[in-house]
């Protein structure tokens, strides 16, 4: 054996015989137990970030270990490559989306085998390929089919200077991100999915999923939002000209009915459309409104307006009270009813609300009874107390007066009990590019009708243009205009394309079959759903995992797919840091452009100082970001995979450092000089060490749970500690076996070198198809127990004794006890009773 591991030709061989050799490759009809490791597929973006190697380097030992365990493991990956930063490449530099994406996608498919990750290549897919949005155009028209899919006007982005649809992150403080145009609102019919069907089920799914982290079940459940509310209807004191006797409000919170002041509607609810037909002033101040992006941001930080129509509503429980009716900005037309009774005590909009147009601000929620008239100042007060100034529900508390104004409501009958959702149907048309064409062809006869089955996929045309602003398939001269399927005459394609979280809805079921002519074969989908374990950003805690939750259903109720839930196990991994850097100018600096100069740090170009700021998310904004790709070329692939392995438990945060990747690098020598003269020094020994094999035994089984428990951290630490005790210990064949077996324990973690010595100690075939070692149970219990000594019921001494001692034995160490001596005084016991690794009893 070489004296030095050298990962520069290691690495490139290794990866090339797994590669030839198929090893990673999932075999569908296997007999072994299936296994389907998964991590979130990466957007390509350019180039492969320290985020990527840490998240696939977790699931590449996950997988690597239940391949070594026996199991028939898939652990794919793939492009989730549609989406807005392509067609922003396209604007600056002229290069088609497509053209952009596909090189990215070379890049960082090479810089990702240079990894080594254990992955089935074969079954790659990128999203923004015919052959895989084809099959999602076919999905879609399924769920249409099974009523799941709907057109409605909803609300945009508008740049009324580049007179195109803006995406929300091209948004920026309210202004179009290219021509500076203040942002308006606009309505557009807009393809949605009926997710909000299937509300209950995502959240009664949610307590299944026991191998997810509580807190993204949580995140899930509010974004699912299920709360108990109250309708109930205001009449008006003196209807308007249109003629409506009132409308009804949705509230949480009918406890604090009586600290009313106002009532308020939706710029876009019907009765302030009325009465802006009659009234300038009334559509003047709905079309300011409109101004502003749609962002939830926005929409909560705005400035609070409203618009007083001189219209009254008499109070459900007095009829001689009467509060003004607003059009308020900040009342949606898409929740409840939208239409609100507005509390400036214990709503903070409504604080603001009143506190701009001075309306009353009354208590009717205070810690205790005494507090009832303490004014409520600065800002609304939405704890819990107990309700006051509120006639009969005064003394109650927030609950019990909810349900008592219920009661009155349904029993009078002007209001009643319901349930609301905080979930929206999901909207999926995007005023883009490149993404996946809706199929669908609108046509003045027949309406909308789907693309017949046999003209999938609806293929992006190539021939478009990125130098005006909007989307190009809109003004594509052809693209466009096709004739009707059903009457054949002159209809229109659906410009828009779906939002790419629809792509990455159902991936994972795409990458467990691949059939040419449809999206997956339904009986190969399941024998490899559910997700068993799946990794990524928390980021995507919400939006991502419930979308896929969600297609997954869907899937299910138009009888296309026997899942409940797509991934069975979750787990969200912390991100990787690194210090920042800043010129006194205050620019940011990259980790290589400073220098320590006689213990200070300096910026190389200039020799000026550099102060150094806080630990932070690698980003290109703070510039502290490390490529790991050089990083690569120094160290090798098993040193950067072990130590984004090995400096914090994975769920935390992993500040990079050059000491720290060193440490890896020395580690990775170390084993290799621990089996290269461990093993050539065996053949001298002969002797059993039955200390170490028991060490040997017990890291086995710890680091078995620890990489089933994605400990990652821990079993590293289990390593560390067996490679010690084998640098310790003498030559022995104990010694030369535990060599034999730290390679395959280390196998799944610094896959390389473990190949490298496995061929070099003469094991069969490849280390990456050897079976994970066996721990002997025996030796995995402790040899010591410790034993109570009590004397006559009571607790006087404890003992360490071998495990299995005698009786005699331990009896004779318990009257060894200098204690027990003491507290019999010389005396004799009655009585002993010696119950076997556990207590000798002494009767005195
Ligand atoms: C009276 C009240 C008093 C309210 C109070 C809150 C606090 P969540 O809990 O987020 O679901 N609301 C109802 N419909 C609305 C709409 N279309 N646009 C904007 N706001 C609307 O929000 C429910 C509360 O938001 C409702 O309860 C209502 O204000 C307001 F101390 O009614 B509440
Ligand atoms: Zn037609």
């Amino acid at each position: 054996m070489a004296s030095r591991f050298n990962p520069a030709k290691a690495d490139a061989r290794w990866q090339k015989i797994w590669d030839e050799t198929g090893t990673f490759r999932a075999a569908d009809e296997s007999p072994r137990p299936k296994a389907y490791i998964l991590e979130m597929f990466p957007y390509p973006s350019g180039r492969i970030h320290m985020g990527h190697v840490r998240n696939y380097t977790m699931g590449d030992v996950l997988a690597r270990y239940r391949r070594m365990k026996g199991f028939e493991v898939l652990h794919p990956m793939g492009w989730d490559a549609f989406g807005m930063p392509a067609e922003n490449a396209a604007m600056e530099r002229g290069v088609h989306p497509g053209e952009w994406t596909w090189a990215n996608i070379a890049t960082m498919r090479a810089q990702l085998k240079r990894l080594g990750f254990g992955l089935d290549w074969s079954r790659e897919l990128a999203t923004c390929d015919p052959a895989y949005y084809g099959h999602e155009q076919a999905l879609f028209l399924d769920l249409f089919e099974g009523g799941l899919v709907y057109r409605r006007q909803s609300e945009v982005n508008w740049d009324p200077v580049d007179m195109t649809v803006l995406a929300n992150e091209q948004v920026i403080d309210g202004r179009g991100w290219r021509s500076g145009a203040l942002v308006e609102r606009r309505k557009l019919d807009q393809w949605f999915l009926r997710i909000t069907d299937f509300a209950d089920e995502l959240l009664t799914g949610l307590d299944a999923l026991d191998d997810w982290p509580e807190k993204v079940r949580l995140m899930q459940q509010n974004w699912i939002g299920k709360s108990r509310g109250m309708r109930f209807r205001f009449r008006f004191a003196v209807p308007p000209h249109s003629g409506e006797a009132g409308f009804e409000v949705f509230t949480t919170r009918p406890d604090t009915i009586f600290g009313a002041s106002f009532a308020a509607l939706s710029p876009d609810h019907p009765i302030a459309q009325a009465l802006a037909q009659r009234d300038p002033a009334v559509a003047a101040f709905i079309a300011e409104c409109k101004k502003g992006g749609t962002t939830a941001a926005e929409l909560e930080t705005a400035e609070k307006k409203g618009y007083d129509t001189g219209l009254e509503v008499v109070h459900p429980l007095d009829a001689d009270w009467r509060l003004p009716v607003y059009i308020a900005n900040f009342v949606l037309m898409d929740y409840g009813t939208g239409a609100i009774f507005g509390v400036p005590a214990h709503d903070q909009r409504d604080f603001e609300f009143a506190t701009k147009y001075g309306l009353p601000i009354r208590r009717v929620v205070a810690a205790s009874a005494e507090e009832a008239d303490k004014p409520v100042e600065g800002e609304a007060e939405n704890g819990d107390g107990v309700i006051v100034n509120s006639r009969f529900l005064d003394g109650l508390d927030v609950e019990a007066a909810k349900a008592e104004v219920v009661l009155r409501a349904e029993a009078d009958g002007w209001g009643e009990g319901t349930t609301v959702w905080r979930l929206r149907d999901w909207g999926v048309s995007r005023q883009r590019y490149w993404g996946t064409p809706i199929p669908i062809i609108h046509c003045e006869t027949c309406g909308t009708v789907p693309v017949p089955r046999d003209q999938l996929p609806v293929k992006l045309p190539d021939d478009v243009a990125f130098d005006i602003p909007g989307n190009p398939l809109e003004r594509h001269p052809t693209w466009k205009h096709v004739a009707c399927p059903k009457c054949g005459g002159q209809a229109r394609r659906e410009t828009d394309t779906l939002d790419t979280f629809v792509d990455s809805s159902w991936y994972f079921i795409r990458f467990a079959s691949q059939p040419g002519d449809r999206p997956y074969d339904q009986g190969v989908a399941q024998s490899w759903l559910p997700v068993d374990q799946y990794i990524g950003g928390v980021e995507h805690a919400i939006l991502h995992l419930l979308y896929a939750r969600f297609w997954t259903r869907a899937l299910k109720r138009i009888g296309r797919l026997e899942v409940d839930e797509p991934f069975r196990g979750l787990f969200t991994q912390g991100m990787v840091t690194h210090e920042t850097y800043r010129a006194a100018d205050g620019r940011w600096l990259n980790p290589d452009e400073v220098e320590t100069q006689d213990g200070r740090l300096v910026e190389v170009a200039s020799g000026g100082p550099v102060e150094t700021g806080r630990v932070e998310k690698m980003s290109k904004s703070k510039r502290n970001t490390v490529d790991p790709e050089p990083i690569v070329d120094q160290y090798g692939a098993d040193a950067v995979r072990w130590f984004m392995l090995s400096d914090s438990p994975p769920e935390r945060d992993l500040e990079w450092s050059e000491a720290a990747i060193q440490g890896a690098w020395r580690f990775v020598q170390r084993l290799w000089r621990l089996t290269a003269e461990g093993l050539g020094a065996a053949e001298a020994g002969g002797i059993e060490n039955a200390p170490l094999r028991r060490k040997l035994h017990q890291t086995i089984a710890a680091v078995g749970a620890n990489i089933e428990a994605l400990a990652f951290n821990k079993a590293v630490a289990n390593l560390y500690e067996l490679a010690n005790a084998i640098e310790k210990a003498p030559p022995s064949e104990t010694r030369r076996e535990a060599i034999e077996v730290m390679i395959r324990l280390v196998a799944p973690m610094v896959p390389h070198i473990a190949e490298e010595a496995w061929a070099a100690s003469g094991g069969d075939g490849l280390v990456a198809d050897a079976p994970w070692p066996e721990a002997d149970p025996a030796l995995l219990v402790d040899d010591k127990v410790t034993i109570a000594v009590q004397i006559n019921g009571k607790l006087r001494d404890t003992l360490t004794a071998p495990k299995g001692s005698p009786r005699e034995a331990l009896e004779q160490m318990a009257l060894a006890s200098e204690k027990v001596a003491r507290a019999l005084e010389g005396k004799p016991p009655r009585k002993v009773i010696v119950v076997p690794d556990r207590l000798v009893n002494l009767v005195a």
